[in-house]
């Protein structure tokens, strides 16, 4: 590795004028100890930096590039489309198609409208379910994470979490009076919540697979007894799927567990790395949004032609579905690599796994929980992510974020990842 002292000089600039230097918390990589750089240009699984340094990425732009940067078929969709305008505010043909993409690929969504980010799905498919019910009360799970929406940021994962702020300054006590947080996985909690507040809870809002206190599996019938308590009780089951979405099969987390939501939220692979966000499900509740129902949600660059282009071209490279073969392949290697380290290292670590999704829990338990994963030992995550960076291997940059693969990694990459982890640990 070149000393990055072009991003060190840039990155004393971006101080000046950003906060914290970064837009979004996560890439000031403080959780990890290390301090951000400066990307220059990304193809496939590989990016370098503005010093020159090649790394292979795991970070995926935090889950949109699951075919590796620069995929040839969105960079076309994206040239041709951009010049022809790139923003209309007019209705343009490829919302429909982007919309008849999901709603074909996903059951349970049976209408769907697009915005501009995974918080404005979530957000939006909160004020739904509200609207729709005319319930206030909302119950999410600690250590999930559904972008920063002032009622959703308590107990919140991802860079929320990792700075042990689990709700934020800046959230009035009153915007987050209606939100119960409860224990992912612990189905008597939900039953208790409902006995306590049947006629006001709204509905669940939960990532099916929770990615954003690392990563950890719903038990065996959680999400079935999610989706059997919500129909009882007359409130609205909601599947953030902005993270899980076309990223572990076609048909997401939903398809997998066999549990169809009422709402699924959306973003990352669908819009191929410009922003994007969507949310959908059945017509009845998607027919309450304006304008032909009292609920308003609205923005000026949702559709936006450029972005539609992008996503409508990242899933038309899913839809044949040997992208989810391949993302297996290269996960069940990356996994058994690391757990082959884990059986002889004298640190004890754990790798969750689901498809191209994983997380180093440096924990000597099983992890299903917040609580579980609270016992991961921080410093340690941090000086392995720091030891990965030296050998040229970038992962997500806290213990409390999940890892992707592409289907632009090779099993070379793969090895030399799992080389790479076995230095560093064995250096520990
Ligand atoms: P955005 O608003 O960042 O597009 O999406 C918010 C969101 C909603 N739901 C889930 C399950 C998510 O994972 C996210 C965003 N994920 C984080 C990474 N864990 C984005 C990275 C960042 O905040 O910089």
């Amino acid at each position: 590795m070149k000393a990055r002292t072009k991003s060190d000089e840039l990155f004393a600039e971006a101080v000046k004028y950003i906060p914290g230097g970064v837009n979004s918390p996560v890439r000031a990589l403080r959780a990890v100890g290390g301090r951000s750089f400066f990307v220059d240009r990304a193809a496939g699984s590989h990016f370098t930096d503005i010093d020159g340094n090649d790394y292979i990425d795991y970070l995926g732009t935090w889950g949109p590039a699951i075919h590796g940067h620069a995929y040839p078929p969105i960079i076309e969709a994206v040239k041709n489309t951009a010049e022809n305008g790139t923003s209309f505010g007019i209705p343009n043909p490829l919302e429909v198609k982007m919309a008849k993409l999901i709603c074909d690929a996903i059951p349970s969504v049976e209408k769907v409208r697009m915005c501009n980010s995974g918080t404005e799905a979530t957000m939006s498919a909160v004020r739904l379910a509200r609207g729709f019910t005319g319930r206030n009360k909302i119950i999410k799970f600690a250590g999930c994470y559904h972008g920063h929406v002032d009622s959703l940021l308590v107990k919140a994962g991802s860079g929320a979490l990792t700075f042990g702020q689990p709700t934020s300054a800046g959230v009035p006590p009153d915007f987050a009076k209606h939100t119960i947080v409860l224990p992912f996985n612990d189905i008597d909690a939900v039953r208790l919540a409902f006995a306590k507040h049947r006629d006001s809870i709204a509905g669940i809002i939960l990532e099916p697979i929770p990615a954003n206190s690392g990563l950890y599996l719903p038990h065996p019938g959680y999400l079935e007894s999610l989706r059997q308590i919500t129909k009882a009780n007359d409130a609205l089951l909601i599947f953030d799927e902005v993270m899980t979405g076309f990223r572990i099969g076609l048909g997401g987390a939903q398809q997998l567990y066999g549990v169809e939501p009422d709402l699924s939220c959306f973003g990352k692979i669908i819009g191929g790395g410009l922003p994007v966000g969507a949310f959908g499900g059945k017509a009845d509740i998607m027919d309450a949004l304006s304008p032909d129902g009292p609920v308003y949600q609205a923005g000026t660059l949702s559709g936006n032609p450029v972005a539609m282009a992008a996503g409508i071209a990242a899933l038309e490279g899913l839809l044949d579905g040997k992208a989810y073969e391949k993302l297996e392949g290269l996960g069940a290697q990356l996994e058994e690599g690391m757990n082959k380290i884990a059986r002889s290292s004298p640190v004890p670590f754990r790798c969750n796994r689901i498809g191209s999704m994983f997380c180093t829990y440096f924990v000597d338990r099983p992890v299903y929980s917040l609580d579980d994963a609270a016992h991961s030992d921080k410093e340690r995550f941090g000086r392995y992510f720091r030891g990965m960076l030296e050998e040229g291997v970038y992962l997500a940059p806290s213990q409390f974020e999940a890892g992707f693969i592409s289907t632009a990694h090779t099993e070379d990459d793969i090895e030399k990842t799992v080389a790479a982890a076995a230095k560093v640990l064995n250096s520990f």
